[in-house]
């Protein structure tokens, strides 16, 4: 797949082409006279973008002329992270560019090495809304992406004297060659305001701008589109306080505008900034929905039919407003009639659930909504009264049986009563109360209170004098799919999160589970390995079609290629061991086992358990004799991840890797056989780097708390094992590659209630788990009093009461720590089931969710031009 650009004729003239191009752009573009590498990397770029534009253009003129049926993929978040390598693998020139910048006198790496992270996302949702839109060009079918440009993406995360700081990150401030913007597509969006009878009156407006991030497709002519709104004051507003001559109050409308796009809210941070969050959350749904009516108007007349040419996935509970908004656009703005539009809106919409933690099942308070769009409270208010009412029936039935099967239960506990006290008169007395009891209950309205928990808008459980729109429950009443995004995730949505709606529509509940592209996360990231892959194969197919990984089987088997496949990974490793150097002044040796955890900083993720076994090592190395040590596996433990910057817990994890670091890896006695490395601003191009250098990927938060999990796919595909629990989509990873080859341990999903309930006088701690928890306290890693509430999270019962089950788990995480030690001392072995990991996994492709998607949901076909 590696062009050889030099010995191909028409492929260097392409070059020669390319480097003139690149030069143009330098020159006329840039206007610049040097030719340092930013400079390079620019002109580079905007040599891509031209080409790009041109593919977007004959695209989008395709679709419209055959008019197929489009997904909108709406999501407050895409984490697309560089797009210099991706953009030109996928349009097939990466021997034609890296052959004209050495022309140049530049070279690829360090050109691309220049460019910034488009961070627009937190995580993993993020960065899965990225995976999808390359698949779905890939795949040729019509779809857009919809979001926010946002001015700062995801903070800049730095170390500083053992703490994570946040710098801002200014993405945008060198120019953003990868997005066209389109001054000619403009929407105004609302807020505030009055509501006469259901005539809304806004009080403040923007307009919301598109940018265009055109997206190509891999091997196709494809190239569809990213379009993220920008917010511009309202230029009639702004210019009758000109002409009023009122300037700080136009200033003041600038500002205004500039905050909804200006940072992107930490999915897991508190209250602040609530409202704008709700802000930023109607201003992409309003601007994406007028966007896309007005495109279909100009080719229909009739909106009854939108549901036939658009759906609109709604990425997490984020931009589940559309289902207010659409039905607003529909009714005010388009005449429609309001069951005609509830119609057209529950045919267009469908939601994706993401997430079971409470605190991210977004509840926005009546009160938020109704000040800051007080007529989609009303439209909410309506909804939730007409669903209601819809399925009172089925809940008067159910509240009927309920008692029926209470009386007979109440009359069978009073025969018995009497029974036994046959012949006692208190007996009788004893079942005549008995019999009353039952009846009294009846007296309650039973049915209003069953009713409570289908309502869209219910009482805030920890304040009887709020009210809260519960958004999730707004988004599966208003869609007609909901999915989760792994196998077991799907079904404890529908156990735990929406029973009563499955009761009522169980066909509407599916499960999608997650995939990544494996273009940026194996054949881009990994090009050592893909090159191998290759010509194992014979081919480059798999790049398209994952399935064709599971050839690789065989070669499991053979030794050469073991040793090949181990001599990739060395190299991996070697890379990442210098960037090691480069920034945490750590040596690490390449001898030692890279044992990798990544991902944001959470307690259900339970980074903290991995740094007490890690603490636990370090004591055990440091008890060994100088003889026992010579049997030790040497680990490099490396973590990355960022901390809400409100998090208190998550940070204090932070600082406890960054202290055990700073003991470990100075202590002399301890040496090569245990390193740990905090590696700061874990982000896409930092994970390019560290997923294909991984042996070890940890992957063990309490079980039935992660969604689903990706990384766990890309770490799969590198051929790096697994530790983790039975939760998300290790469950189909181990399912795939044979659980032989996972090392699972931990409690399991269905026990976990239970064993929360049983904390309250949980006894049974790890001696070994005890005594990590002592060297912290003791002041062995410094900071002495800094971690006292983080041990106290785990180990007091009032105070966090361990809610994430650590001290359970630790016993069966050591012994698995155990297997992989074993395991790793074979080093045939090991390689032959790394192979056996990239073999396995071709399901993980998101080509292959993206299809499910367009099958089983959207009911959208592949638009190809010839
Ligand atoms: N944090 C889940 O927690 C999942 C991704 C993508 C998350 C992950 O387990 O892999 O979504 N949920 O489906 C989320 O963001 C708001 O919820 C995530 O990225």
């Amino acid at each position: 797949m590696n062009k050889q650009a030099t010995s191909n004729g028409a492929a260097a003239a392409d070059a020669a082409a390319v480097a003139a191009d690149i030069e143009a752009q330098r020159r006329y573009r840039l206007a610049a006279k040097s030719s340092d590498p930013q400079t390079m990397y620019q002109a580079a770029a905007w040599s891509v973008h031209n080409k790009l534009v041109d593919a977007f253009d004959k695209t989008q003129e395709y679709w419209k002329e055959k008019d197929p049926k489009h997904v909108y993929y709406l999501s407050a978040e895409f984490l697309m992270g560089r797009t210099l390598t991706n953009a030109v693998h996928n349009l097939g020139l990466e021997g034609e560019y890296a052959e004209a910048l050495k022309n140049l006198g530049a070279d690829m790496e360090t050109v691309r090495s220049q460019e910034l992270d488009a961070a627009l996302g937190n995580g993993g949702l993020g960065r899965l809304a990225a995976c999808f839109l390359d698949s779905m060009a890939t795949l040729d079918l019509p779809g857009w992406g919809y979001g926010i440009r946002y001015r700062y993406g995801m903070f800049k995360q730095a170390v500083k004297d053992g703490l994570q700081v946040e710098l801002p990150d200014y993405w945008l401030d060198a120019g953003n060659p990868w997005e066209i913007r389109r001054p000619e597509t403009q929407f105004k969006v609302g807020f505030y305001g009055s509501l006469d009878g259901d005539k809304w009156t806004p009080s403040e407006e923007v307009v919301a701008e598109a940018y265009d991030v055109p997206i190509p497709g891999y091997k196709t002519k494809t190239c569809s589109t990213l379009r993220l709104w920008d917010a511009l004051p309202s230029s009639e507003l702004d210019l009758a306080a000109f002409n009023a001559g009122d300037y700080v109050k136009a200033v003041e409308l600038k500002r205004k505008a500039d905050e909804i796009t200006a940072v992107l809210y930490p999915n897991d941070a508190t209250e602040e900034g609530k409202e704008l969050r709700l802000k930023q959350q109607f201003f992409f749904v309003s601007a994406s929905l007028q966007d896309t009516i007005a495109r279909y108007l100009e080719k229909h007349s009739d909106l009854s039919g939108l549901a036939e040419k658009a759906t609109f996935q709604m990425n997490d509970t984020h931009p589940t407003i559309a289902v207010a908004e659409l039905m607003r656009l529909l009714i005010d703005v388009h005449g429609m009639d309001s069951n005609a539009a509830w119609g057209v809106t529950t045919k267009a919409l469908a939601y994706t659930n993401h997430t079971v933690m409470p605190e991210a099942l977004e509840k926005w308070p009546v009160r938020v909504i109704g000040k800051l769009l007080p007529r989609h409270m009303q439209l909410i208010e309506q909804i939730n009264t007409q669903w209601l009412a819809s399925i009172k029936d089925h809940v008067s039935a159910k509240v009927a049986k309920e008692q029926a099967a209470k009386k007979a239960e109440a009359a069978a506990a009073a025969v018995k009563v009497a029974a036994a006290a046959a012949s006692a008169a208190e007996g009788k007395e004893a079942a005549a109360e008995e019999a009353k009891a039952g009846e009294e209950v009846e007296e309650v309205d039973l049915v209003a209170e069953a009713l409570k928990a289908y309502s869209i808008v219910q009482e805030n459980q920890w304040n009887k004098d709020e009210m809260l729109v519960n958004m999730a429950y707004l988004a599966v009443v208003g869609s007609f799919a909901v999915n989760g995004v792994a196998a077991i995730h799907s079904e404890i949505i529908k156990t735990d999160i929406f029973p009563h709606f499955v009761e009522l529509f169980p066909q509407r509940f599916q499960n999608k589970t997650n995939g990544v592209t494996l273009r940026r996360w194996l054949a881009y990231c990994n090009p050592e390995l893909s090159a191998l892959i290759t010509e194992a194969l014979g081919t480059d197919a798999w790049v398209k079609d994952a399935t064709l990984l599971a050839k690789l089987k065989p070669f499991a088997e053979n030794a050469e290629f073991r040793k090949r496949w181990r001599a990739v990974k060395q190299a991996k490793k070697a890379e990442l061991a210098a960037h090691i150097k480069d920034v945490t002044g750590y040596e690490v040796s390449t001898n030692s086992m890279f044992d990798i955890h990544v991902k944001r900083i959470h307690e259900y993720k339970r980074q903290f358990m991995n740094a007490l076994s890690i603490i636990h090592r370090y004591s055990e190395i440091k008890a060994m004799s100088p003889e026992e040590r010579k049997k030790v596996v040497p680990r490099v433990c490396v973590f990355g991840g960022k901390a809400a910057s409100a998090y208190y817990m998550a940070k204090k994890i932070v600082a406890l890797v960054l202290s055990i670091a700073e003991t470990i890896n100075n202590d002399k006695e301890v040496g090569d056989l245990l390193k740990v490395v905090f590696l700061p601003n874990y982000n896409v191009t930092e994970a390019e780097l560290i997923i294909p250098a991984a042996e070890l990927s940890q992957h063990i938060s309490t079980a039935g708390t992660e969604a689903s999990g990706t990384s766990n796919m890309k770490f799969a595909l590198n051929g790096s094992f697994i530790i983790g629990t039975l939760d998300g989509a290790n469950i189909e990873i181990g399912e795939n590659t044979g659980f032989e080859n996972l090392f699972i341990f931990g409690i399991k999903a269905e026990e976990i209630n239970r064993l929360r309930e049983e904390r309250k006088d949980f006894k049974d701690y790890d001696p070994r788990f005890i005594a990590a928890l002592d060297l912290i306290k003791s002041g062995a890693f410094g900071r002495p009093d800094y971690f006292d509430d983080l041990v106290a999270s785990i180990s007091d019962m009032n105070r966090g009461n361990d809610w994430f089950l650590l001290a359970n788990d630790f016993a069966s995480y050591m012994d698995a720590q155990a297997e992989v030690d074993a395991l790793y001392s074979d080093q045939e072995e090991w390689t032959r089931r790394s192979i056996i990991y990239t073999a396995s996994n071709g399901f993980f492709s998101s080509d292959r969710t993206i299809d499910q998607y367009a099958r089983e949901i959207w009911n959208v076909q592949p638009c190809a031009q010839p």
